[in-house]
């Protein structure tokens, strides 16, 4: 694994997108500052300081996709809970891949695919952690509640001592997950969600889905009962 430290940046997984080439697999990039951080769908993600983690990981692990690099995301997900509980934040997932503490969001995940040409070329897996933020700052997160890691424990947070229990997490089981995909985690990411049973409404695309999350299947999708039929959903945004 190599570490590339940026001061300030646009988006960390813009620059490993543009420099994908020029970097190996399982190359880390991190940046103290974000300008332009992306979330999903064209949205932002907020920087709230440099006490904050911004960083993405560039993936090669084969010259063409495969359906498990789409579960990357939960497997970060779950990677995010375990280092959270070591902090004693109880932690929850929100299908697909958002992590909250006490109900409030406290990290994000980008995941990108990067195609030239028709080539897959790699991924690249973004993750955004609030871990010193000042409450006021926080309070202007637009659509989100949102929290941070200092103010679930009281204490300030050690942003490299956080990086390196992440990435030690993620990088520990990564060859495993890849071989064996989501049902590798299937267990721990179920008894970490807070969607299960409950009746919702979920952005895809431009519609919205309403009904009960009946549960998550061995690929990770989330089937919600409607009244006439189940649904299987790969992707959306619980609302
Ligand atoms: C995400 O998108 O949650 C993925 C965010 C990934 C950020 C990392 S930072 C390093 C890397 N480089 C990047 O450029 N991105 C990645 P999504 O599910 O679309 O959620 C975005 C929404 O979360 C926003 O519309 C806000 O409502 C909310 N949000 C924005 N900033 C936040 C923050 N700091 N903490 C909590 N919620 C936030």
């Amino acid at each position: 694994m190599r570490e590339i430290l940026l001061e300030e940046i646009d988006s960390t997984n813009s620059y490993a997108k543009l420099n994908i080439d020029d970097l190996d697999d399982k190359t880390v990039i991190h940046a103290l500052r974000q300008t332009a951080g992306r979330g999903r769908l064209n949205r932002s993600w907020v920087d709230l300081g440099a006490g904050n983690l911004f960083l993405s990981v560039v993936l090669k692990p084969s010259g063409e996709f495969s359906e498990v690099y789409t579960n990357l995301t939960q497997y970060l997900s779950v990677c995010l809970c375990k280092v959270l509980e070591s902090y004693g934040a109880e932690s929850q997932i929100k299908w697909p891949n958002d992590v909250l503490v006490n109900g409030k969001k406290i990290a994000g995940i980008l995941s990108e695919s990067v195609m030239q040409g028709g080539n897959f070329k790699g991924i690249i897996l973004g993750v955004g952690v609030n871990l010193n933020a000042k409450q006021s700052e926080i309070d202007l997160i637009p659509d989100k509640i949102a929290t941070s890691l200092n103010i679930e424990t009281g204490n300030d947070i050690d942003i490299n001592l956080f990086r390196g229990k992440l990435l030690d997490e993620f990088f520990s089981n990564y060859d495993k997950f890849l071989s064996e995909g989501f049902e590798m985690i299937k267990h721990d990411y179920i008894s970490k969600n807070c969607f299960i049973g409950k009746e919702l409404n979920i952005k895809v695309f431009d519609r919205i889905e309403t009904g009960l999350a009946k549960r998550v299947n061995d690929k990770g999708e989330l089937i919600l009962e409607k009244e006439d039929s189940d649904l299987t959903l790969t992707i959306g945004d619980i609302l």
